[in-house]
């Protein structure tokens, strides 16, 4: 049986484990949570994920994990060990990919928090709010400019750009990230990878709601 995946295409984090799916050509069964309509606080849900985030995948085997993260590091682990996207057996490389992903989920995504849930509640960004997200960006530049990586846990694709790549997207509707020249050109290099079109109408759909609440 395909392992399940609870989630929504809008949601960056979401999207981040479709990709992971299509790269190593996994079949998942797509559980739709709408998110914007409150399924996430249903007790069914709240029971797989007290947090009532998405995604949320659950193997055959009854194994739940809430975190897009620890989702994408499993499914790489245990569906193609010891590949490049994830090289368990490359000590030094696995580290790496770690290291961006722990900071793609406590600082890059929380900014993101910072500025998109009050959004969705009616409350608009703010100078803090935006300058603290602007710095995110600002640290991925250094990453990029420091390491000269064509990638951003080394020279080959890893699970850490699926997760920073449809972030990065998302913040882009509140600060563009072509006014970082090494962010800009470390985007658009996956954006002509086969993966890269299940970013795509998530990511559209999320736009066109953050517009119109930035405009309402
Ligand atoms: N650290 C989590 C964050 C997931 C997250 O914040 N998901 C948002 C959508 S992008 C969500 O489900 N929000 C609904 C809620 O908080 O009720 C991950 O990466 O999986």
């Amino acid at each position: 049986m395909a392992p399940k995946l609870y989630g929504i295409a809008v949601s960056p984090p979401v999207r981040s484990v479709l990709i992971c799916a299509e790269a190593l050509k996994l079949p998942l069964e797509f559980v739709t949570v709408n998110i914007l309509a409150g399924d996430q606080l249903k007790e069914d849900f709240l029971k797989k994920n007290p947090l009532h985030t998405v995604p949320v995948l659950e193997d055959d085997d009854g194994t739940i994990i809430i975190d897009s993260h620890a989702i994408l590091i499993y499914l790489v682990s245990k569906y193609k060990k010891n590949d490049p996207l994830y090289p368990l057996d490359n000590l030094k490389q696995k580290i790496r990919i770690d290291e961006r992903l722990f900071f793609e989920g406590g600082t890059l995504s929380h900014r993101l928090g910072n500025v998109q849930s009050p959004l969705f509640k009616g409350i608009k960004p703010t100078e803090s709010t935006l300058g603290l997200l602007k710095e995110g960006l600002g640290f991925l530049e250094a990453f990029l400019v420091n390491n000269k990586t064509k990638y951003i846990a080394g020279n080959n694709v890893t699970i850490a750009d699926f997760s920073i790549v449809t972030t990065v997207t998302c913040i882009d509707n509140y600060v563009p990230y072509s006014q970082f020249p090494q962010l800009k050109a470390y985007i658009e290099r996956p954006q002509k990878l086969p993966w890269y079109k299940v970013n795509e109408e998530g990511n559209v759909q999320l736009a066109g709601f953050i517009k119109s609440k930035l405009e309402s």
